[in-house]
Parts: C-alpha cells; sequence; structure tokens
C-alpha cells in the first residue's frame, strides 16, 4: 500500500495517511488526525527564515515517514520550484473550483461574482506554476441563486470528499501518472 502524507492549512480531508504535517500549530485537521491515530507534524512556515528552509523541512518529514504520495488539502502555501520538482508525478493539491477557471484563493467567491450555474472541485499534479498543473480528478457541483461562499463552499467540501480520494486511488494504483511532457498519463490497458 502507497504510504501518504496530506499537507494542511486548516480543517484537512479524510483519507488513509501516515502523516498530516500542517504549517499551523493547533488547527482542526491536526486534532482530527491525532483522533484517528495518525501521526502529525508541525512545521510553522513562520518559524523559518525563507521557503527553500520550510519546504526542506517538509521534505526531511515526508522522508522520515518514507512517504510515496504527499496530498495537498486545504494547504495554503505556494511550493518551491526544487520542492515541487523532487516531487513530480507524487504531489497533489485539490482545488474547490472546476480548473482552468478560478485559480488562486477564493476560488467560491470568484464562482459566485462570475455568476456561473456549475463549479466544483479539481484534483491535480502540482506544477510550479500554481493551480496549473495536470488535471487528474474533477467533479462538478450546481451552483444555486441562494448560495453563499458558504453554503457553495460546503457542496463542494463534500465533492472534494469523492474526488481527492478517487485521484489518490488512480495515482497510487498506477492507473494515472504524470508524462514527462507534463500531461497525465493513462496505464494501458495491452
Ligand atoms: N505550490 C506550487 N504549485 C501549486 N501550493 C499549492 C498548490 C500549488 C502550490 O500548484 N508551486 C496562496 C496560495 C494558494 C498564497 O499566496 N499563500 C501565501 C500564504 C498564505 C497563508 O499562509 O495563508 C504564500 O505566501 O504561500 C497549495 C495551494 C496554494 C493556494
Amino acid at each position: 500500500r502507497t504510504r501518504v502524507a496530506v499537507l494542511i492549512s486548516g480543517t484537512g480531508v479524510s483519507a488513509e495517511i501516515v502523516v498530516v504535517i500542517s504549517n499551523r500549530p493547533g488547527v482542526q485537521g491536526l486534532k482530527r488526525a491525532s483522533l484517528a491515530g495518525i501521526q502529525t507534524r508541525v512545521v510553522d512556515h513562520k518559524l523559518y527564515g525563507s521557503r527553500a528552509e520550510f519546504d526542506s523541512t517538509i521534505d526531511r518529514v515526508l522522508e522520515e515517514f518514507g512517504v510515496e504520495l504527499v496530498c495537498l488539502a486545504g494547504f495554503m502555501r505556494i511550493l518551491t520550484g526544487t520542492f515541487v520538482k523532487k516531487w513530480n508525478g507524487k504531489l497533489l493539491n485539490i482545488h474547490p473550483s472546476l480548473l482552468p477557471s478560478f485559480k488562486g484563493v477564493n476560488a467560491q467567491k470568484q464562482a459566485l461574482q462570475a455568476g456561473v450555474r456549475v463549479s466544483g472541485c479539481t484534483v491535480h499534479f502540482v506544477a510550479e506554476e500554481v493551480d496549473a498543473g495536470a488535471i487528474i480528478v474533477q467533479e462538478a457541483v450546481p451552483v444555486l441563486s441562494s448560495d453563499t461562499e458558504e453554503s457553495l463552499s460546503d457542496r463542494i467540501r463534500e465533492a472534494e470528499h469523492r474526488a481527492f480520494p478517487a485521484a489518490m486511488e488512480l495515482v497510487a494504483s498506477g492507473t494515472v501518472g504524470l508524462g514527462e511532457d507534463g500531461r497525465i498519463t493513462w496505464k494501458s490497458q495491452s
């Protein structure tokens, strides 16, 4: 079984995980991981002088736990090119919109402001350019005329709880990979 690490900045998600790492101490996702019997680490970005030092500390924790797949689940830090290259093809992020629409922060608010009738979530391989890596899984949800940022976020989060495990399974099983050209590869049936 593939050894998975999850990086969070807040509430996180559920999955089969050897370590949960947060850049923020005391967040809900750390408590939930502990309750589930999963090891946790805090790597507080405020304690590091540079992004390189922060990222290499996370890298050291991932190596310590023999991690093979890294999932960013509500993790809010931009990762360095060095880190992204080292974990290329093994680093997944989930974003609360149907990419390439509404990149960056406040994707749900952007969707409401744009007036779209459908939004959702996207699990993608992490490339150096934020929210631009190859798409693994997407799930759509309706946007209702009564929606607030909170109600839309709740609906998208439910979709995320299906999409993230589905994407992890596709990558962990080798069914989907990241090609040399930065595009998705599907294992052929032969
Ligand atoms: N890093 C790279 N490529 C990606 N990190 C994430 C996805 C992803 C990535 O595709 N290279 C917003 C980050 C956006 C932001 O400006 N963050 C600040 C810190 C804000 C905070 O701590 O609250 C920063 O300076 O990093 C994960 C999702 C990133 C979300």
